[in-house]
């Protein structure tokens, strides 16, 4: 498993200039659609896990939970999240977040526990497909963000990848991330420094967090879920 360190920057005319003047390479172009499933009730969002489905492959990001303690203008600009790509561990960990949720929660019924068990069980006993969607539905996920991105990435080598996505969302919001990945306990310090770094070299002077994707997507078309989000302290 490995934990992404990233931090997000404004876009401006001259940042693929810049990238070449630090010596990035620019490593391709892509387009995808991303889908990202939640409960009615925000269930995963609220504890900040992001199930997503990009052209047919799943991941959840979860909460990273690490020993080093980042300085205050680091921990403010940067974010970090495990992340889950094998299908059948986003299954049992999507499942073990809602059926926690439901056991603690006051609107706690049987015949939810029942559903989520009766997922279990067939996890047990059938395969099932990454484009099979009667897991989501058992578990009573629904589609709550859906939106295209055009990508345009780097890579820079600097002691270790950083790499340099330019972000374009369908929805007209242009975001850049510079990003390290990390094995899990690996040295999250050198990570969170590259990016430090890297971010210096680019003349990116920004001190407060930059909105991602999601941010405004919610703002605009989720603006209740954004709201319950803002109020929980995720975005
Ligand atoms: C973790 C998270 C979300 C899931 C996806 O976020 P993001 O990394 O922005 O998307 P993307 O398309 O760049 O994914 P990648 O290609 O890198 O896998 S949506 C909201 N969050 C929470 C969050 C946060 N709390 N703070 C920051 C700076 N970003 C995201």
């Amino acid at each position: 498993m490995t934990v992404e360190v990233e931090r997000k920057f404004v876009c401006n005319a001259e940042i693929m200039g810049k990238l070449q003047h630090i010596g990035a390479k620019c490593i391709g172009q892509r387009q995808f659609q991303d889908q990202y499933f939640d409960s009615p009730d925000s269930t995963l969002t609220l504890k900040d896990f992001w199930l997503r489905c990009r052209e047919g492959l799943w991941e959840l990001k979860c909460p990273a939970v690490s020993g080093t303690t980042p300085d205050n203008e680091t921990q403010a600009l940067c974010s970090r999240y495990r992340e889950i790509t094998s299908f059948p561990l986003i299954q049992s960990e999507v499942r073990r977040i809602i059926r926690e949720h439901t056991a603690e929660g006051s609107e706690s019924n049987s015949s939810q526990r029942e559903q989520i068990d009766k997922v279990a069980e067939n996890e047990d006993t059938e395969i099932c497909s990454a484009d099979d969607t009667k897991w989501l539905s058992d578990l009573n996920l629904v589609c709550f963000a859906e939106f295209k991105t055009k990508r345009c990435s780097y890579m820079l080598e600097r002691d270790g990848a950083v790499r340099v996505d330019l972000d374009q969302a369908d929805f007209g919001y242009c975001v850049g991330e510079i990003e390290v990945l990390v094995p899990e306990g690996g040295d999250m310090n050198a990570a969170l420094q590259r990016i430090t770094s890297t971010a210096a070299e680019l003349g990116l002077s920004c001190e407060k967090r930059v909105k991602g994707k999601m941010d405004i997507y919610l703002q605009r078309y989720q603006p209740d879920h954004y709201a319950k989000l803002l109020n929980a302290r995720i975005l």
